[in-house]
């Protein structure tokens, strides 16, 4: 078996998110419009046995990344040193793009820091169903140029064109090694972490600017009854004015979000699930240490 590792880094908002979810044909990480979403390493699990296509048995090991960005707090330090940590210990990096290098500092940002790296890089290009054929071609030579790259594709992560590709071109890095995790696994991830990035989700989407941000999923209980999981949440946010816009008046906004959590929660357990939440302030905790600990954004 061919087997080995993969991180999967770029800017906030690229796809990165949505690209491992494509790979693994399941949703284990959280995806929205804003930047910032993912906090945490995310691994996803791709296990393929060759009989099928005569290729050989592989386990690709994808791993999701923050998006590496200029940090304006500690939870942001932890977010991007937590994604250039990844760049050592893999065996391939994906490079996602979703414009030209010369459009901004953030890119030319990322490029320099792999530069400096020796481990083998594939650029991928996504969202080519919004970047028109010129664009797509300006952008391909701009990296092309560059010379950091052994492989350069398009993709379109939210339909799926092009993720077969992004797997092959991964499994050419993967060299004989041992079956890391069982084939029947996608993540290693407990139930009641991607319960906390669901019900995060739904915050992300439902509330504007800097509220979002602020927030804290813990899962305070989590009990599993015949067909009935009970789900306790406490969402931290940085402000008692951030408090009530998460509530919402008459407290419309934290049952639109606790309504749209539990019906994805609850395709995603098969059983029945009570929901209940409720909201805490917890001041500045994106610069405490001992948060930040607690919420699961440090080691
Ligand atoms: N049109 C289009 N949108 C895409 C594509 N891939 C992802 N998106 C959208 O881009 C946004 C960001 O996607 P994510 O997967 O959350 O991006 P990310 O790189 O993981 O972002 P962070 O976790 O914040 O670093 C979402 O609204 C996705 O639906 C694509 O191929 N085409
Ligand atoms: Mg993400």
């Amino acid at each position: 078996m061919k087997s080995g590792f993969v991180g999967i880094i770029g800017r906030p908002n690229v796809g990165k998110s949505t690209l491992l979810n494509a790979i693994l044909g399941e949703k284990i990480a959280i995806t929205t419009e804003k930047p910032q979403t993912t906090r945490n390493i995310i691994r996803g699990i791709y296990t393929h046995y060759g009989e099928e296509d005569g290729e050989d048995d592989v386990q690709i090991v994808f791993i999701d990344t923050p998006g590496i960005h200029k940090p304006r707090n500690k939870l942001g330090e932890y977010m991007t040193e937590s994604a250039i940590a990844t760049f050592g210990e893999v065996d391939a990096i994906i490079f996602i793009v979703d414009d030209a290098l010369s459009k901004g500092p953030g890119d030319k940002y990322i490029l320099q820091l792999l530069k400096e790296t020796d481990t083998p890089k594939i650029l991928v290009i996504n969202k080519i169903d919004r970047i028109g054929p010129d664009a797509f071609a300006e952008i391909y030579r701009e990296y092309e140029e560059t010379g950091a790259f052994d492989t350069i594709l398009g993709t379109a992560a939210i339909d799926g064109t092009n993720v077969d590709d992004v797997i092959k071109a991964a499994a050419g890095y993967m060299e004989e090694g041992p079956m890391f995790f069982p084939d029947d696994i996608v993540t290693e991830n407990p139930a009641r972490f991607i319960v906390s990035e669901i019900i995060r989700e739904k915050i992300l989407l439902y509330l504007q600017d800097e509220v979002p941000h602020g927030v804290a999923v813990e899962i305070e209980q989590y009990e599993e009854e015949d067909d009935l999981t009970r789900i306790g949440a406490v969402i931290y946010c940085e402000r008692k004015s951030h408090k009530g816009m998460i509530i919402g008046k008459g407290g419309r906004k934290l049952k639109g979000i606790g309504k749209s959590a539990r019906q994805e929660i609850e395709a995603l357990l098969g059983t029945k699930v009570f929901l209940e939440t409720w909201v805490k302030v917890r001041e500045n905790w994106r610069d405490s240490d001992i948060a930040l600990t607690n919420f699961g954004y440090r080691d």
